[in-house]
């Protein structure tokens, strides 16, 4: 089985996107050939600095390895390394339609909180498509605010395939159990997110243990005293009980069983302290590995080479079926004596 998924470089990760991303990638590594993408030409889409963009773009390499990727077995490169994701993505346009990437609520709440609205974050999710598609990719492990882009890929794949012969392979994504969405802590109606979060909300995979506990500690929480799963009447509760739930393992229902009637004060406080449990480690491997900048380059460079030789096929596959004509023949570069 082969396994894709991308991730942004972009502002600091968070730990929305350990439980939908990082997490998932260690764990789905296991059942098959996995690549793991770092969509710096993603990144460009929003406002950003280049001088950030490159120091982040290593920065989310060492977090990758970090958090449990294993570079013997899996794949992990930069987006912009491989050329043919781009030239996917136009080939890809061609059968997605505008009204289509209109209706995509990513973009509508991203449009909605700038001024300036790049072409690039209308047309973000045709080049996640040709990320996924041009890899063959049977499953993409992502977090609950990619579903719409995952049926997206779907249908672009389906449509290629009925316009021009049969091509693509037709992805599933997965979606984890628990903490497929995780809340922000002060707004527990909006997901934790790089861009749109409160900054006391949004638990960052390189706090330190002080900052967590502080952050757990004054999330919101709701009326009442009881702890119990329900994300319509208790929003803040839930969040926090899928957050326990990520962090140690533990199901809803035990989670709900131990701290009945407790009240949320001792609750809170576990949560808090499961959190830094959790990211310590991680905090720790991350340092080492940051510091050795040439050894995340070499292993990128390794990473770079493998998607190439993987992706080229189907895009040459793509190139041939939708009638391009191919160079023939050798051409003379040689210059004249
Ligand atoms: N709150 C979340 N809960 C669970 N999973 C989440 N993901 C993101 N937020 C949550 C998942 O993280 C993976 C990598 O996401 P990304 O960094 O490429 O960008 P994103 O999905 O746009 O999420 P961000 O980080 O919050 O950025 P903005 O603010 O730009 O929206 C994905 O699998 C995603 O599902």
């Amino acid at each position: 089985m082969r396994i894709f998924s991308g991730i942004q470089p972009t502002g600091a990760k968070h730990l929305g996107n350990y439980s939908g991303g990082f997490r998932q990638y260690a764990s789905t590594q296991e059942e098959g050939e996995a690549f793991f993408c770092i969509v710096d030409l993603h990144s460009i889409t929003v406002d950003f600095d280049p001088e950030t963009l490159r120091r982040s773009t290593l920065d989310l390499a060492a977090m990758l390895f970090a958090t449990g990727i294993d570079p013997q077995r899996s794949t992990v490169f930069v987006q912009s390394h491989v050329p043919a994701n781009p030239y996917g993505a136009w080939l890809l346009s061609s059968v997605a339609s505008y009204g289509q990437l209109q209706r995509m609520t990513q973009f509508k709440e991203k449009a909605e909180r700038r001024e300036f609205v790049s072409a690039g974050l209308f047309t973000y999710p045709v080049l996640m498509a040709a990320d996924v598609l041009l890899y063959n990719a049977d499953l993409v492990p992502v977090g609950d605010d990619q579903r719409q882009h995952i049926e997206l890929m779907r249908d672009l794949a389906q449509r290629f395939n009925a316009r021009f012969g049969e091509t693509l392979v037709v992805p599933e994504g997965r979606f984890p159990a628990e903490g497929a969405r995780i809340m922000d802590l002060q707004e527990p109606q909006m997901k934790m997110s790089t861009t749109g979060g409160t900054p006391q909300g949004t638990v960052l995979l390189l706090d330190p243990p002080e900052v967590i506990r502080k952050k757990l500690k004054s999330a919101v929480t709701d009326s009442g005293r009881e702890v119990r799963h329900d994300p319509e009447e208790k929003p803040g509760v839930s969040n926090l009980i899928e957050i326990l739930s990520v962090a140690t393992g533990d199901s809803f229902a035990d989670i709900e069983a131990r701290y009945d009637a407790q009240g949320y004060g001792p609750f809170k406080k576990d949560v808090g302290e499961a959190v830094v449990a959790l990211l310590d480690p991680i905090r720790q491997r991350y340092d080492e590995l940051r510091a050795d900048e040439p050894e995340l380059r070499r292993l990128l460079a390794i990473g770079a080479e493998k998607a190439r030789a993987t992706a080229q096929p189907t895009l040459e596959s793509m190139i041939e079926k939708m009638g391009f004509v191919q160079p023939q023949g050798v051409v003379d570069t040689a210059p004249s004596p």
